[in-house]
Order: C-alpha cells, then structure tokens, then sequence
C-alpha cells in the first residue's frame, strides 16, 4: 500500500480532531508536528504517536521528506505557512478554513499556489457532514422537484469561546468563522451566487467582531436563499456544530433539523429519517457531526493527491466561498446589494 507522509502544522485545539480523521486513513503517515509552543507539539505526538516534533517550521521543512503538508494555524498565519511551503517545494498544501484573515490576502495565497504549481487544498469541511450528504441526495433524488427557496440557520448558545478562546478577539468574527461554513454548504447544494444583502451586529459584550449575521442571497438559478447565523441564540434547538436547513421544491419540502433528523414532506405525507454516523475516542462529542465529517474531507484529498479523483475542496473552488464572506461584509457596510460578478472585479 502506498503512503503519503506528510506534517502537521499547529498544535491547537483543532489539531487533535484533523489528526484524528487522518488516523482513521491507512494511506496518510503523520511524521512531524510543529508548534510555537513545543509543549502542545509534544502533547499531540504523544496521543498520536508521531516521531517528529519542532518548535522551529523551517527545521521541520529541511529536515522532513514530505508528500503533503496541513496547515491548521490561526487564520492569520495561514498565508505565511502557505509561503513556507511553497519555498520548501511542497506540491500539496492543506489550510484549515477560513483561508486568510481578509480577501486581499486569499487573492495572494491562491496565486502563489498557482504561480508555483502547488495544489492548494481548504479544509472545509460542513459539506462532509453526514446529515448534509444525506440532504443533497434527497435533492438529487427529485422527490420535491426543483427547489425554488430555502433557509439555512446556524443559531447557537454553545460557549464556544471555553475552546477557541482566540474568537473572542477576531475583528470579524462570525461570517469568516461560521459563514466560511455555511456559504459552502450552500454553494454545494444549490450553486453559485449572484447577489447577495447582509445586515451584521455585534450581540454579547466581550466579543469584539459581529456574532450575529443575516444574508439574504440570490443563487444563479434564480433560487433565494435566507441564512442567519448566530452565537447569541438562546433557542429550545442549538445548532451547533451543523446547520439547520429547509429547502422548497416544487412537488414538497426537505427539511435538516435538531437531532439529524430529515424530515421529507410531499402530498402524500411525511417521511422521517434519523441520519446517523460512528463515534471515534478522539472526537469531541459536542462536535461528533463535524468530526467525522474531517474522515470523509481528509479521504477526498488524499484521492485527489493519488490521483483517483478530483478534490471538492481546492484553493480555486474555495475562492468562490471566501468571496461570498467578504461581499457580505462589504454589503454590510455599505447597506447596499453586492453583485458577486463586480465584487470581484473590486
Ligand atoms: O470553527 C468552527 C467550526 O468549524 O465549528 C465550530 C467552530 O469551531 C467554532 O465556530
């Protein structure tokens, strides 16, 4: 069996739950772990038994013969990491969403990918999550016809600050952190957009960034797509850590709600599935929806590394979802509709 060897980069609290689903693919060899502060370094190589320890990324890079390299760093270290690479001639490079701390940025990281003929990859990985694959088969399926809107909610109370303390602090906070997210789903299931309107605030003191967002898109196919996204919900279903999301057809309606579970409503009644998915002793169950789905991303890539098929998650493809956050911050300020195809061009 071939294996790809490859080196993690950041020992936070991510870490422990990518290399977890990389432990479940018997093609990845974590050899290295890099961390500023070498004590949580030695923490993860510990529970995971990885031979290579630094403090130091450029020992690790010229020391370490690499097939892949996943960035997992705070987002404003995302780019340097991403240059380091590329300089040490890594061909394939895994970031942790969201890809930069602002646009300009992102426009930079994908080219210099591309100028040096480095794959870039964006860890992202909602779209993996099993209740979302499960939807987009019910929509393939044709059961409601052609969907012709839909809402997509993320309102949650969970104290996430306990594990990301470094949240608190983000100027922009819930679009980049939490949008990242769910503008992908949405793009995977019902394609690129057009248009979009958003309206931000800022709700609990002591977050400094907005936690509360709203955006109001028109996709491509004409579809309008209402998303509201929250960290100061105190409502009876959480839905932290996957989304909460109906869709409209024209023969019936799907709908992902709390527990996993979808419900499917067509004249003849209703159909109720409960979506279920393994457990694994390195997860957080808080976030078991959204930790196994990283098994299911990590396998996408590594295909695409072997060359058996195409990655969904490249840089270019993540592109399309960095300029969805970033047009909503600019509608945001300026309280005015952003048409994508001009937001780019800006
Ligand atoms: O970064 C986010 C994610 O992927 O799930 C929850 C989270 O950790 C904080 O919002």
């Amino acid at each position: 069996m071939e294996k790809l060897k490859f080196a993690v980069l950041g020992c936070g609290f991510w870490s422990k739950f990518q290399i977890g689903a990389w432990s479940e693919i018997k093609e990845a060899e974590l050899v290295a772990v890099y961390n500023r502060t070498i004590s949580k370094a030695e923490k993860i190589a510990e529970y995971f038994h990885v031979p290579g320890i630094y403090s130091d990324p450029e020992e690790l890079f010229r020391t370490e013969k690499l097939d892949f390299v996943d960035i997992i760093t705070d987002v404003d270290t995302h780019y340097q990491f991403v240059e380091m690479a590329v300089k040490y001639g890594i061909k394939n490079i895994i970031c942790q969403k969201p890809m930069a701390p602002d646009f300009a940025t992102a426009v930079r990281m994908v080219s210099l990918c591309r100028e040096h003929g480095a794959k870039l990859y964006i860890h992202e990985n909602y779209r993996w999550q099993a209740p979302v694959r499960r939807l987009k088969e019910i929509l393939d399926s044709g059961v409601i016809g052609k969907p012709f809107k839909a809402r997509v909610s993320f309102l949650s109370g969970f104290p996430v600050f306990d594990n990301q303390p470094f949240l608190r602090d983000l100027d922009h906070f819930i679009l980049t952190d939490m949008g990242s997210h769910v503008f992908d789903v949405i793009r995977f299931l019902f394609g690129e957009c057009n248009e979009l309107w958003c309206q931000i605030k800022s709700i609990n003191p002591g977050v400094k960034g907005e936690d509360m967002a709203a955006v109001m898109m028109k996709m491509r196919n004409g579809m309008p797509v209402f998303t509201e996204l929250s960290y100061a919900s105190v409502v009876e279903y959480d839905s932290f850590s996957t989304l909460h999301l109906l869709v409209e057809g024209e023969y019936g309606s799907t709908w992902l709600g709390p527990r996993f579970e979808i419900r499917t409503t067509t004249r003849k009644g209703t159909e109720s599935e409960f979506i279920t998915f393994p457990s694994y002793p390195w997860a957080d169950p808080d976030y078991i929806v959204n930790h196994e789905s990283g098994i299911h991303i990590n396998r996408n890539i590594l295909d695409d590394m072997f060359g058996k098929s195409k990655a969904e998650n490249t840089g270019d493809d993540n592109f399309e979802t960095v300029k969805l956050v970033w047009a909503s911050y600019r509608s945001a300020q300026t309280m005015g509709i952003i048409k994508l195809d001009e937001f780019a061009k800006m």
